[in-house]
């Protein structure tokens, strides 16, 4: 059984990206998929976007939708083996999966990494569990390490902004946050764009803030934010917390925030950000409301890529 929680793995990445841009061309082409099926999305953490993406991307498809939000509806799970479930866990994940996935014929699931045990998040665990579990492909909504269906349509967009260009000159760039948040976003970007040959990645992150080396290699990695400005065509922003202090925040000297004066050392170059973006602390208004900010573009685009994978599992 097919499942899609990485690049490459129910089809070459510029494949994908392809089938991408034809479902926004032709939206309803492929309504036949979805016909008596039922895409099912499973939700432990918060979500807008990916939520309604995925929902717009299966009625696109012909196809029925349900969500669920573990925690706020249904019973609080239990996750261990072996457990006696005398306490608040009133169902476990073992039970809730195998019936869930028996209501759908593709799964969704988002679990963010709980930033505490960097090898049990760095395992997927859940998401084992929840493959071992799934009588269905299973679709990552975001899990610990990887947000696969924001990666693609971050490719989807920087194909469409430059559909001719040879070699996309992309830089990563770490930025500053108040909370403590996932590597999924920027190990998943770095992983696509390195398995993607018409793009060029280098990431700037200060030190303590290095990606762990399975996602981020080939790509250089540098310390200097304004060296890696130059001549780029995309900037990509993210903040994220430190994998080798595991989700740690270590102070950061200078100043990180993406501003219209770094934009100007860039090749006209054009602002990303998956979203939720807090303004002025990651990136200054002047980035974000210019012309150049392709953010709502990329969230559109989360429909398309979400239409690709679930056409290809169905
Ligand atoms: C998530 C993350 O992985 O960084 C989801 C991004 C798609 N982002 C947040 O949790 C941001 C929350 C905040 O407080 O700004």
């Amino acid at each position: 059984m097919k499942n899609f929680l990485k690049a490459n793995d129910i089809a070459p990445v510029n494949k994908l990206v392809a089938k991408g841009l034809q479902h926004k061309k032709d939206p309803f082409v492929s309504q036949h998929l979805g016909k008596n099926k039922t895409i099912g999305l499973l939700f432990f953490n918060s979500s807008l976007r990916t939520r309604l993406s995925s929902i717009r991307a299966a009625e696109n498809l012909g196809a029925k939708v349900w969500v669920l939000d573990a925690g706020k509806d249904g019973w609080n799970l239990e996750f261990e083996h072996g457990t006696v479930m005398d306490g608040t866990t009133a169902e476990h994940l073992k039970e809730a999966i195998q019936v869930m996935s028996s209501y759908c014929d593709v799964m969704g699931v988002r679990a963010f990494p709980k930033l505490i045990d960097r090898e049990e998040d760095y395992s997927e665990k859940l998401f084992k569990d929840i493959l071992h579990y799934s009588k269905v492909p299973v679709v990552s909504l975001e899990s610990a390490t990887r947000h696969p269906l924001q990666s693609l349509a971050d490719l989807i967009t920087m194909k469409e902004v430059f559909p001719e260009r040879q070699k996309l000159k992309v830089v990563l760039s770490w930025a500053p946050h108040p909370r403590a948040l996932p590597q999924s976003v920027p190990n998943s970007f770095a992983e696509w764009c390195n398995a993607a040959d018409w793009i060029d990645l280098s990431i700037a992150a200060p030190i303590g803030y290095e990606l762990a080396e399975e996602f981020s290699t080939p790509a250089t990695t540098t310390s200097d934010q304004v060296a890696a400005f130059e001549n780029a065509d995309i900037i990509y922003t993210k903040n994220w917390s430190s994998y080798s202090d595991y989700g740690a925040r270590p102070h950061v000297a200078g100043d990180w925030i993406i501003s219209a004066e770094k934009m100007a050392l860039t090749n006209n170059g054009k602002f990303m950000h998956c979203l939720p973006v807090r303004r002025n602390v990651v990136v200054a208004d002047a980035v974000i409301d210019s012309k150049n900010s392709l953010v709502i573009q990329q969230a559109e685009n989360r429909i398309y890529s979400a239409q690709a994978v679930f056409a290809e599992l169905l």
